[in-house]
């Protein structure tokens, strides 16, 4: 593998999370992070391509779901394919994902919006469709690990103390629009970032200030962390005094199940970044201290990673 499209990540120390947006960001933290290198950009289709054809890997979108891990689905949705956004048709609630999430039969990375679409204008686009164990193997494959939250956190920032968004506090510095985020009314009138409705080129956006592209928008990217409500990094409260935690990282699944939901019986890791559906009105994740949820066997339209090299 050559990492010339990879990046080095100085050590140091930084402010983890956010006390002005989502409960889930909180508190602000001193963290501390080792060096390492990073991807440039998220993974492309182009490089998903050339890992496939050399493993044979399958993804989980192409594999039909064992009935035995989803006893309480539908048997008729337990066919492969994947979670598709498709545009409502006027303003929605937007309590309610099912007006603009739907599980496709047939969709994949291959097919990133239903069996009729393939990838021949989107080569140089983020890999999407990819569910947890995909990416990790992946990153097995290129020589590779994927990011902890701090690590994805600390790089995404680009040395920049505390700002909001991964290039400052400004949303338009200058009037210009920054990263692949959701142009319009969400979800249903898009008119598109620099053209593109859906994933963008990697690369299309200014980079931040250590030369990433797309750690904000285009897709959400995965990270080794499962989730908890408050993520790593938080002092223990019997040392408050000591010095910040160095890379820390959330290694067991106990807080990341869903209870109640359909999935309660599947870890969650956590995603970073935001992605081209995030919109002001209905999202403010496009910024390095968000975080959502996600399963390890979901994979959606708007989900990719990138890795590191420690
Ligand atoms: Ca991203
Ligand atoms: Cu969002």
């Amino acid at each position: 593998m050559n990492h010339r499209d990879m990046v080095e990540i100085p050590a140091g120390r930084f402010r983890m999370g956010s006390d002005a947006f989502y409960a889930e960001e909180r508190p602000v933290r001193d963290v501390e992070i080792g060096s390492f290198a990073i991807d440039r950009g998220p993974v492309t289709v182009t490089q998903f391509t050339r890992f496939v054809a050399e493993t044979g890997h399958v993804t989980v979108a192409e594999r039909p779901p064992d009935p035995a891990d989803y006893p309480d689905a539908d048997p008729t949705l337990l066919v492969e394919g994947s979670a598709v956004f498709h545009p409502a048709p006027g303003p929605v609630p937007l309590n309610d994902p099912s007006h603009w999430w739907s599980y496709l039969p047939g969709a994949s990375w291959r097919h990133p919006w239903g069996p009729g679409s393939d990838n021949s204008e989107r080569q140089d686009h983020p890999v999407t469709h990819v569910a947890y164990g995909d990416a990790e193997a992946f990153a097995k494959w290129a020589g590779k690990a994927l990011p902890t939250e701090a690590e994805w956190e600390y790089a995404a920032r680009g040395g920049l103390e505390g700002s909001i968004f991964a290039w400052g506090d400004e949303h338009h510095p200058g009037g210009d629009l920054m990263a692949n985020t959701w142009q319009g009314d969400f979800p249903w009138r898009n008119t598109g970032a620099k053209g593109w409705r859906g994933t963008s080129p990697v690369g299309l956006f200014p980079a931040n200030r250590y030369g990433l592209y797309d750690v904000t928008g285009n897709v959400w990217e995965w990270t080794t962390d499962y989730y908890s409500p408050a993520g790593a990094g938080l002092r223990k409260a019997e040392s408050p005094c000591c010095a910040p935690p160095r890379n820390p990282r959330i290694e067991t699944p106990e807080a990341s199940y869903d209870f109640g939901g359909p999935g309660a019986h599947i870890p969650r890791r956590v995603i970073k970044g935001g992605s081209h559906l995030c919109a002001p009105t209905y999202c403010l994740r496009y910024r390095p201290a968000a975080r959502q949820a996600e399963a390890i066997d979901t994979s959606t339209s708007h989900i990719g990673f990138r890795c590191i090299l420690r």
